[in-house]
């Protein structure tokens, strides 16, 4: 397990226990727990309410899960186009994972800022070329949350008015995501502090064996993950007292959860494709605003 100087647990709080220390009057509160009966909520996208977010937000359910998002007969068609693409690209700091687009967490590994925002509306611009006579599904998911949210959902921008891309391609093909946490503010000081991020993806194609999503019931502060920090995740061997849910992703599935947990993709023996966001909160009573 290597030589780090704590203890499985020892380090990272549990939910409950952060609660008790927290001291920003502005961060999200999380219950202690998620509901046991239910951690993955599974409905229609008729369904879903404001209710459905914030019980994510707070920790009291793992991830929804909104099955048949994007299914369409063009959909297998369109993902050939996606495999065959000169936009695939693959991951600096994790070169076994493909990619169209960029993360504006590349800007921390190489990615210029500049080039980031310079490429971000053409990006955006040929992906939803490559996924006609579809709608990208980038724009459904933020229209998911406009029409759910009241405060509604936009692009982020920077202080200088910088438009951030949005809808980033993945692709594992035997390989897998180790645990990790997404934090906006993390990959740049500069940037706006969101109280709460989400992640969304929409599954365009699922293999027959592996490349579950593990969600853990913990959210590390900066200090707990640096001091259990593997490569560009954490020692998935410090988190064995906390609860995780594991999820097989359908295809046309919509997923989202809190991408503050820390979360995993177990290998996928065969391609797994998915159209990829965030969306965070800048403050609990704004609109979402989505990035890549
Ligand atoms: O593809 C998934 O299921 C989750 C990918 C991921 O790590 C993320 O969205 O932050």
């Amino acid at each position: 397990m290597g030589t780090k100087a704590i203890s499985p647990g020892g380090a990272l709080r549990t939910p409950i226990e952060r609660a008790q220390v927290e001291s920003d009057p502005s961060a999200i509160r999380r219950v202690p727990g998620w509901d046991r009966n239910e951690p993955v909520v599974s409905l229609e996208l008729a369904s879903l309410s404001a209710l459905h977010l914030e019980r994510l937000i707070h920790g009291e359910t793992a991830a929804i899960r909104i099955a048949n998002f994007y299914r369409d007969a063009a959909l297998p068609g369109v993902v050939e186009r996606i495999l065959a693409s000169p936009l695939l690209a693959r991951y600096a700091n994790a070169p076994d994972i493909g990619k169209i687009g960029n993360s504006y967490f590349e800007t921390v590994c190489g990615l210029r800022k500049d080039d980031y925002f310079a490429s971000a509306r053409s990006l955006k611009h040929e992906l939803d070329e490559l996924f006609r006579p579809l709608t990208n599904p980038a724009d459904l998911m933020k229209n998911v949350l406009a029409g759910t949210w009241e405060p509604g959902a936009s692009v982020l921008q920077n202080d200088a008015g910088q438009t951030f891309f949005y809808g980033l391609i993945r692709l594992f093909d035997g390989t897998e995501a180790l645990a990790h946490v997404d934090h906006l503010e993390w990959d740049d000081v500069s940037a706006a502090r969101p109280i709460f991020q989400l992640a969304l993806n929409t599954y365009l194609r699922i293999p027959a064996d592996g490349g579950e999503l593990v969600v853990w019931d913990t959210v590390p502060t900066r200090e707990e993950h640096d001091l259990i920090a593997k490569d560009y995740g954490v020692d998935e061997a410090y988190l064995r007292p906390f609860r995780s849910v594991a999820v097989k992703p359908n295809e046309g599935d919509l997923i989202m959860f809190d991408a503050q947990r820390v979360h995993a993709v177990r290998t996928a023996h065969g391609p797994r494709i998915t159209s990829s966001m965030f969306a965070v909160l800048l403050d609990a009573a704004g609109a979402f605003r989505v990035y890549s």
